[in-house]
């Protein structure tokens, strides 16, 4: 398994990239062209100098997060068949940069979802939380608002301002949009980008959905491990493959990661590993990325990744925010830098004992 962080950019991430020089074992970046717009071409001379500031700095981009998705392909609109070409016109640009690695979604409106970005904990951290009870009470169109509230002034990933100053007309372009549908426009998707990830070995790794279950009534097919393996047989490429999200499929306490880890092995292209604790049902915080500290076994999660034989890049996911430090929610440097040592440790045990 590669080590690798997530950066957003120079201008647009608290953490620089000699920061993360210094945090040992890391050894690749997973980074994107922050503020392009879904279905826009990446521009050539950009995605030159992303890989030029990165490897200027001692790194090589281990993937993409994300090229998103233009929601006239999620909805399969009239339109649809331009912007998929202009996403196999970045595809080709990214892999003429020897880039091969891809992660996106295909949810409905929002990417991820949560209640606060700022939950104080009792020894003072704050992490990102996600409470049923609390979601139940926001008007969906006030939710960028919601969030942007408490993002300490750095725009969310996936939370294009440009794009949800127009949720009304973007949940009437869903309405309408079940399961089968959402399925069939991945299918349509995923078949017309497959050639030119067959030319230049690019891996697409879809995100799981964030919770796993529905929000705002919106359609969700990236929930379970069901989900998972019914969206890689719509298109049985090798180039068609999954980040491996535990604290999105951890969401679902049902989620026995380590077994849909040994049930999707071969497909797996990236993973995102972090923690969570649930405080009940549909109520959960984002934890330290520890064992001890959450739900979910992180040992017995690295444990399958190891023995299922994936060789990938992996990344910290969001960390709490400690010691002051004021970053984009979940993505400071302190936290994200203690569960790379925690768990580079867990993988040096896991080899060596193996
Ligand atoms: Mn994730």
């Amino acid at each position: 398994m590669q080590m690798t962080m997530r950066w957003f950019g120079t201008g647009y991430d608290s953490v620089t990239l000699e920061q993360i020089r210094q945090v040992p074992g890391v050894s690749g970046i997973i980074t994107t062209l922050y503020g392009t717009q879904p279905g826009e071409i990446w521009d050539k001379d950009a995605v030159t100098a992303m890989k030029q500031t990165v490897e200027a700095a001692g790194f090589a981009i281990a993937g993409i997060e994300s090229v998103n998705i233009h929601d006239s392909i999620k909805t399969g609109s009239p339109d649809r068949d331009r912007y998929i070409d202009n996403y196999i016109t970045t595809l080709s640009r990214l892999g003429e940069a020897g880039i091969h690695l891809i992660c996106y979604n295909f949810m409905a409106i929002f990417d991820w979802t949560r209640s606060d970005l700022a939950k104080l904990r009792s020894d003072g951290a704050t992490v990102m939380s996600y409470d049923q009870k609390l979601i139940d009470q926001i008007d969906p169109n006030s939710m960028f608002e919601t969030m942007s509230a408490k993002s300490n002034g750095f725009a969310l990933a996936g939370w294009e301002p440009e794009r949800l100053a127009r949720l009304k007309e973007l949940f009437a372009l869903y309405k309408g949009i079940t399961a089968e549908k959402l399925r069939a426009n991945l299918k349509y998707f995923l078949e017309a980008i497959m050639p030119v990830c067959d030319k230049y070995d690019i891996n697409m790794a879809m995100h799981p959905d964030d919770p796993g279950w529905s929000v705002f009534g919106l359609v969700r097919i990236m929930k379970n491990k069901e989900d998972l393996l019914t969206m890689l047989h719509l298109v049985d490429n090798p180039h068609n493959g999954l980040t491996l999200c535990t604290g999105s499929l951890g969401t679902n306490p049902a989620n026995d990661i380590p077994d849909i880890i040994r049930s999707v092995k071969d497909r797996i292209h990236f993973a995102h590993l972090r923690n969570l604790r649930h405080n009940g049902p549909g109520d959960f915080e984002e934890s330290a990325h520890l064992s001890a500290d959450g739900s979910l076994d992180m040992f017995a999660i690295v444990k399958a990744l190891y023995d299922s034989g994936f060789n990938g890049p992996v990344r910290p996911d969001h960390g709490r925010a400690i010691w002051g430090e004021v970053s984009m929610p979940g993505y400071g440097l302190y936290d994200r830098a203690l569960g790379i040592s925690y768990l580079s440790g867990l993988l040096e045990a896991i080899e060596k004992g193996s």
